[in-house]
């Protein structure tokens, strides 16, 4: 075992405690492939499923591990597998709202059913890297939902503009990333033209684990292969659908890098729903809520009444329209699914509160 070489710190020791002395091993988890996760002890590989008690035990996409996870699990004589029994609580992870399986049901016109799930994609992670492509599809109010999530994680973000060797107007689009993602940084780099890559190093830190999000064809991958290094280039999938050698990556896959760092590439996200409470914007929409609640109507639409403080912010071009869209826009995202959980919550306790009726 070599643990700190992968992560390991006080704060997954101290919830290790309560395993210790039960037989049970702490791991992290690199991958997962089907029903199977890879997990490592920073010395050796393990091919872990779960315990059949503690699968009885979880039934929320939350619960399961995730890319990044610390599991705790045990081996058992004469089986390749060992068995997960539980997964140690995170230091910090990066969710969205799991995108709903097999399309939307669209009824009278709304939007119905659907997840009200969250999705971990990467875990125990200690930055968060944004990748957006300086090339036709570059798409700022997508990178803005990535932020929100990113300040939701606990991680730091950092926002990576690559693909600088195709862009002629750089500047004009670190300005629109700037004006979305207040006080992260943003750097702008070519992963495949090795283009002020040293930036990027300069913000990576022995024992850290950073995890890559953004678009598929974005340069996630392209950029892990390049802090990991040519001597430990990875094997990657080819994309089924072209068959071209498109290198589409499929699941998250956390990646050691011999000086310390870890990597998890992730693969592009096609949809970034938010996940969270209303609160979360107030980190993401600082610009934005400081001018909310100074209007003189105290339930001002921000419409045409007189004194509206976030009409006079647009008109002064302290913030621009688009800006306060996208808050609104994301407020009521994050409204309409709390509501939906609340009411999930209710029916949920009233079956229970069912079930003890006819249980007693
Ligand atoms: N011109 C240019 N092309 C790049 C750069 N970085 C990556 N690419 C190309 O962009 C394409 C997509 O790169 P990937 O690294 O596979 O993108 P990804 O974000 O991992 O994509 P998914 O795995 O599908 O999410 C590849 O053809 C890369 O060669 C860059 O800095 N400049
Ligand atoms: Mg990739
Ligand atoms: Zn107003």
């Amino acid at each position: 075992m070599n643990l700190e070489t992968v992560g390991w710190n006080l704060f997954f020791e101290e919830h290790f405690y309560h395993y210790k002395n039960k037989g049970l091993l702490p791991g992290r988890v690199l991958g997962k492939n089907k029903e199977i996760y890879t997990i490592t002890d920073g010395d050796k590989t393990f091919y872990g499923k779960l315990s059949g008690k503690f699968r009885y035990k979880i039934n929320l996409s939350k619960d399961f591990p995730a890319v990044g996870d610390w599991v705790v699990f045990q081996t058992k004589e004469n089986s390749p597998f060992v068995y997960i029994q539980a997964v140690l609580p995170r230091k910090s992870y990066f969710s969205r709202k799991q995108p709903i399986s097999g399309g939307r049901k669209i009824k009278n016109g709304v939007i119905v059913g659907g997840s009200t799930e969250e999705q971990i994609i990467a875990s125990n992670i200690d930055k968060v890297l944004i990748i957006g492509g300086l090339d036709g599809d570059f798409d700022i109010r997508r990178i803005e939902r990535y932020v929100t999530l990113a300040y939701n994680s606990g991680a730091v973000p950092i926002i990576i503009l690559n693909k600088v060797d195709l862009c002629e107007e750089v500047d004009l689009y670190i300005e629109q990333v700037r004006s979305v993602a207040l006080g992260i940084p943003i750097l702008t780099v070519s992963a495949e033209k090795n283009i002020n890559m040293s930036s990027l190093l300069g913000h990576i830190h022995s024992a850290d684990t950073i995890a890559l999000l953004g678009s598929s064809g974005v340069g996630k991958s392209t950029i892990t292969n390049f802090l990991l290094g040519e001597e430990i280039q990875r094997k990657q999938t080819i994309s089924k659908a072209t068959g071209k050698g498109k290198h589409t990556t499929t699941s998250a896959e956390l990646l050691i890098h011999p000086l310390g760092y870890m990597i998890i590439d992730t693969p592009g996200l096609r949809e970034v729903q938010l996940w969270g409470e209303e609160d979360i914007l107030e980190e993401s929409f600082k610009d934005v809520i400081a001018f909310l609640g100074k209007c003189k109507y105290s339930n001002c639409n921000h419409q045409t009444e007189s004194g509206c403080a976030i009409k006079e912010a647009i008109k002064d071009g302290m913030i621009s329209e688009k800006r306060f869209e996208s808050y609104q826009n994301q407020f009521d995202e994050l409204y309409k699914l709390n509501k939906k959980r609340t009411q999930l919550d209710i029916q949920m306790s009233k079956k229970q509160k069912q079930r003890k009726l006819f249980r007693f």
